[in-house]
């Protein structure tokens, strides 16, 4: 298939481009590298040393398989996305290209303006695009599980559709599940959520949106290949994502920053799971098309406490617990289906030791970029 993978430079991106090359797909990988330049604006970066973009898509041309790269900004550019989806015709689309740090869209006015007018913009330009120039491109969205909130209100959070009963009518019906975001960049996931929804009732365009879970780990099979392959790895206050800061904060003997009490509990899911079910995704495109297809894409739930007391547990770590600086429950339960997913084949690698040595063992290699300065500098919201 002939595949374009909108942020296919980005820590998700990346690792899913070369899954899908290596499974002999196509791909055009479309960044306007903005996360790199996000690095230098926030002086911080990758720990992992990554290549410029040129030479990494030189090794997976000799590693892996057909990639191609084109340097485009998908909100600011749209004549020039209308015109390369004219000359690639894709057959998929992958839109991994959002500004995706809750505390990055959190911290002043520039910022939540920039984060509404690339995600929401961007994801729209994609959509009108293919409704005029190829409106059977099968369209997959990276959403989040931060659309639906984290909590058990409504019992076992569903995979988008929510089964309701009508008070006055007593009817039986679905509606997609009440957004509740925690942050600006969770609130432009909600409102992606309506553009699916319009663009499929009005013109049926094909679409899966994935509400993922919080990404850890960094190598995929594919990204060891070479060490012009690597996967960036975030471990600052404001892109860094929970677990792997954990992981660089023992491997770097710094204490493991709990927020509140870290009776926080979220949906984890591995790297190298997110490429496996974005091409289980893009493969399985023969599915009824009157309403947009949403899968939640996560292996297990885990408690920000409980995965604090596994890294203190193997490696002695100590932990820290500091103020909140998020507006968020202290305390929440979280229950989530995954039934779509493992319905195509997904077979997801639980959280275990020998699997964070493996992360760690990264974090432990790449020490020399890793800069305490950067590790308590979340916003406050
Ligand atoms: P990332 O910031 O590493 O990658 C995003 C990529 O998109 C970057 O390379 C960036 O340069 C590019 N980009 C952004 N705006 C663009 C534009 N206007 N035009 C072209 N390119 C643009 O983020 P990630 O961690 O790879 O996340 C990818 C997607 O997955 C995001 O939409 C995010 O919301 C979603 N997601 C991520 C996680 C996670 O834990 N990392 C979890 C759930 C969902
Ligand atoms: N947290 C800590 N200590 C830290 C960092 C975070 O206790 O050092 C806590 C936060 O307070 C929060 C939880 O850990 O309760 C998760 O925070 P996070 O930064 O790991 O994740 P989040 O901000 O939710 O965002 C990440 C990605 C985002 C994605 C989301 C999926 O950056 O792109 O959409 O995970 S989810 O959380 O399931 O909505």
């Amino acid at each position: 298939m002939k595949v374009i993978v909108f942020g296919g430079d980005g820590f998700c991106g990346w690792p899913t481009t070369l899954r899908l090359a290596k499974a002999g797909h196509k791909v055009m990988v479309v960044d306007n590298l903005s996360r790199r330049a996000i690095d230098d604006e926030l002086s911080s970066g990758s720990l992992t040393k990554i290549a410029n973009i040129r030479d990494r898509v030189a090794a997976a041309q000799e590693k892996i398989g057909d990639v191609e790269f084109c340097y485009l900004d998908i909100a600011a550019q749209p004549s020039e996305l209308r015109d390369l989806i004219k000359d690639f015709l894709p057959d998929a689309v992958v839109q991994f290209a959002e500004q995706r740090a809750a505390p990055y869209s959190m911290i002043g006015d520039r910022e939540r303006r920039y984060t509404v007018d690339n995600n929401i913009v961007g994801t729209h330009n994609i959509c009108s695009a293919i409704v005029d120039v190829k409106p059977d491109t099968h369209i997959i969205h990276l959403g989040t599980m931060g659309v639906y909130g984290y909590s058990k209100k409504f019992g076992k959070i569903p995979e988008g559709y929510l089964g309701i009963n009508i008070t006055q009518t007593k009817e039986d019906t679905e509606i997609l599940y009440p957004a509740n975001p925690g942050s600006v960049y969770h609130m432009t996931k909600c409102l992606d959520q309506l553009i699916f929804q319009f663009y499929n009732k009005n013109w049926g365009l094909k679409i899966t949106d994935l509400h993922q879970g919080i990404v850890w780990g960094v190598e995929t099979p594919e990204t060891k290949l070479d060490t012009r392959l690597v996967n960036r790895f975030d471990y600052d206050g404001i892109y860094g994502t929970v677990l792997n800061r954990f992981i660089s904060q023992a491997a770097n003997n710094v204490p493991l920053t709990v927020y509140g009490t870290g009776g926080q509990s979220r949906a984890f899911i591995h790297i190298s799971d997110t490429a496996e079910c974005i091409k289980l995704s893009v493969e399985n495109d023969v599915f009824d098309n009157s309403r947009v297809r949403i899968f939640n894409q996560v292996s297990e739930v885990k408690s920000v406490a409980g995965l604090a007391e596994v890294l203190r547990k193997i490696y002695n770590a100590d932990v820290q617990f500091v103020d909140n600086p998020r507006k968020e429950l202290a305390e929440n339960e979280l229950e989530v289906s995954n039934s779509g997913l493992r319905s195509l084949g997904f077979e997801p690698v639980m959280l275990d030791e020998a699997l964070i040595d493996d992360v760690r063992f990264v974090a432990d290699q790449s020490k020399v970029n890793f800069n305490k300065n950067n590790v308590l500098t979340s916003p406050k919201w």
